[in-house]
């Protein structure tokens, strides 16, 4: 009888295989963090990055995604094609290999590394492991190689030719699908997060082109290149705001096998945004690479400040605070062996890197300084406004803490909490509007699941001063109900609820507010997005009747396929706010733990929410008008 791998023998070695893909099956948690839709969603990167990996080795230039209308998920390369030799004892192809034992891989490549890493730099085998089946072309010397695996990594279809092409095309191309019995939330990819993911990888990775189809729904392909890379993406941040000098500053270098690339330019607003990355991954607690490059930019303004007379004394010396201004910037750094820790280990630890990318930073940056004195002068004395904004900004805290407002103790009047005083199972609900919010609190269960109503659209924060914005109401409210105090002051432990739910209305006003609730929790909050302690909800579109039976459909393609199922007269509704549904319909399609959908927010969606916000609130008539006709099906109700 033949086995698993087709061949006559049952030995040790198949036995160990499985019982490696078996153990990640058993704890699936310990491999990719989490079976929710985070985790589904780290299958995808785990592949992808394998591809970019090949790109950044130098063999591969573009990486192709595409969602196939089965669920599953396709990526394929240019690069090289993984190895299809057998093995002279085992007689086991590379390819095989790859996919079947745990932690195959590492060294990556002719003396390249791996760099490119998923939640715990797991491999190919853990994405085999945990899908329901799981395919691989590679293409060289004018074959087409081919293997299948099946529930979660058995060989089906040992490596085998199963056709010719060209000389010239060569590749990988891996297609799977995850396997509901693991992933059993649900194993559908988000469109926007994958999106999301591509865009910043591709200006995380200059050079390379990324591309996504989705094939689920008649949308065209979209191509993501950045030949400047982490350049390209501070212009893209930068492009709601006013640039105050005109280059995008860029330096790169390598060092004690770290890479490093710093791009940063200036704009008129007063926020500073920095994000750091570690072998692509968002480091949003920082660490020693984002040190790094304050003390370099710290030390280098200062100097070059002194020497050209910009400052006298060295008691006028400029502080972080001061010079991070208005800054845009990005820090990424690719090493070999990165160390993470932190609460939610997003904080990089090697020592050696803050001393790298210091070293490569500061001098590149004195260089441009002496090189661009025009651009220099308007950099320095932004920030020497800013230390005089310092102090009266200083004064006008104290007057906020005086007040109290940061010390917001008795719970709001509005909020409906629940029974529960476990934390760890408390959920809340930020709800739009009155009558929604009417309805949520009849609808819940009080025991675990509170409700907190808002009237209208809330603050938008990053136009407000501190003073005004804990006056609001609204903001008060929330930090009241969350426990944790902010800013500063935060201490996530106080969270009162574990899950903060965003229920707004399935249109354009409900994703504005949503948008404005998600800059204040990452201005303010962000412990509570690190965490992931914040969700969204998702309200059913439509509700088809037929009868007596009732179903809801979630988006339009949803919709569509129901109707068609359902045959003769349908009776359709569109729900336009959740207020339209009645307290047991709000339970069932929203809030109800067996029905519900929700998404996590992650630290990616909440930089792009920044983003849109700047785009919809911003001074810049130009975004904004782009952006509303990029979105014109929303637009009939647009208010802003
Ligand atoms: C399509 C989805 C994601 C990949 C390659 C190419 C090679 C490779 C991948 O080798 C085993 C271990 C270290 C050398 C390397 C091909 C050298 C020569 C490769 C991918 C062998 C892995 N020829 N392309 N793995 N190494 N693309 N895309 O996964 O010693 S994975």
């Amino acid at each position: 009888m033949s086995n698993i791998r087709g061949k006559e023998s049952y030995g040790a070695e198949d036995i160990q295989v499985l019982e490696g893909l078996e153990a990640v099956r058993t704890r699936p948690g310990m491999y990719i963090g989490s079976t929710s839709d985070t985790g589904l969603h780290h299958l995808a990167w785990e592949i992808i990055d394998n591809g970019i990996d090949e790109s950044l080795a130098g063999f591969a230039t573009e990486v192709i995604v595409t969602i196939n209308a089965d669920e599953s998920l396709s990526v394929r390369d240019n690069g090289r094609g993984m190895p299809t030799d057998l093995h002279e004892k085992t007689h086991i192809s590379a390819v095989e290999t790859i996919f079947t034992v745990l932690h195959a891989g590492g060294k990556f490549g002719g003396g390249a590394y791996k760099v490119s890493g998923g939640l715990h730099g797991v491999g190919a085998s853990v994405v085999n492991a945990l899908s329901e089946f799981l395919e691989v072309k590679v293409f060289k010397n004018g074959s087409i190689h081919y293997v299948r695996f099946e529930a979660g990594g058995s060989v089906v279809e040992p490596l085998r030719i199963i056709g010719e092409t060209d000389k010239s095309e060569k590749g990988t191309e891996v297609t799977f699908k995850p396997d509901i019995k693991i992933f059993k939330e649900g194993t559908i990819f988000n469109y926007q997060t994958t999106h999301n993911r591509l865009k910043q990888m591709a200006f995380l990775n200059k050079g390379i082109k990324i591309v996504l189809n989705d094939k689920r729904k008649d949308t065209e392909q979209v191509v993501f290149y950045n030949e400047g890379g982490i350049k390209d993406y501070v212009s893209y941040l930068n492009k709601t705001k006013v640039p105050i000098h005109d280059s995008v500053i860029y330096a790169e270098g390598e060092d004690e096998d770290i890479m490093v690339e710093v791009a940063l330019q200036y704009n008129d607003t007063f926020q500073s945004t920095v994000y750091s990355f570690a072998n692509n991954i968002n480091t949003g607690e920082g660490g020693t690479h984002e040190e790094g490059f304050r003390m370099a930019l710290n030390r280098v303004i200062n100097n070059y400040a002194k020497d050209n007379n910009f400052i006298k004394k060295d008691e006028d010396s400029l502080i972080g605070e001061d010079i991070r201004e208005g800054l845009t910037a990005i820090v990424s750094i690719k090493h070999t062996n990165p160390q993470y820790e932190g609460q939610t280990k997003s904080k990089l630890g090697n020592s050696e890197v803050r001393r790298v990318v210091s070293r490569i930073f500061a001098d590149q940056l004195q260089r441009f300084l002496m090189e661009n004195p025009d651009e220099a002068k308007i950099i320095i004395e932004k920030a020497m406004i800013a230390s005089k904004a310092r102090l009266a900004a200083s004064k006008a805290r104290e007057i906020t803490r005086r007040k109290g407002a940061l010390e917001i103790s008795a719970l709001p009047g509005k909020l409906a909490d629940c029974s529960s005083k476990d934390a760890s199972l408390s959920e809340i609900f930020i709800v739009e509007g009155d009558s929604a919010g009417g309805s949520a609190k009849q609808g819940r269960d009080s025991v675990y699941q509170a409700i907190l109503p808002l009237r209208g659209k809330i603050l938008n924060v990053e136009k407000a001063n501190l003073n005004r914005i804990f006056d609001n109401n609204e903001i008060k409210a929330m930090i009241a109900a969350f426990g944790t105090g902010v800013g500063d002051e935060m201490d996530i432990e106080k969270l009162r609820y574990h899950k903060i739910v965003i229920m707004t209305d399935a249109d354009v006003d409900g994703a504005h507010i949503r948008t404005l609730l998600l800059t204040f929790f990452f201005r303010f909050l962000k412990p509570l997005i690190d965490g992931g302690y914040v969700y969204i909800a998702q309200p059913p579109l439509y509700k088809l009747s037929q009868g007596r039976r009732e179903v809801y459909a979630y988006t339009n393609e949803e919709m569509e396929a129901i109707r068609n199922s359902m045959e003769g007269k349908v009776n359709l509704q569109r729900y336009k706010g959740l207020g339209e549904m009645n307290a047991d319909q709000l339970w069932d399609t929203t809030m109800s733990p067996e029905h519900r959908v929700l998404i996590q927010v992650t630290i990616d969606d909440a930089i792009e929410a920044d983003q849109v916000f700047d785009m919809l609130m911003g001074d810049e008539v130009e975004p904004r008008r782009n952006f509303i006709i990029d979105n014109s099906e929303f637009v009939e109700n647009l208010d802003i």
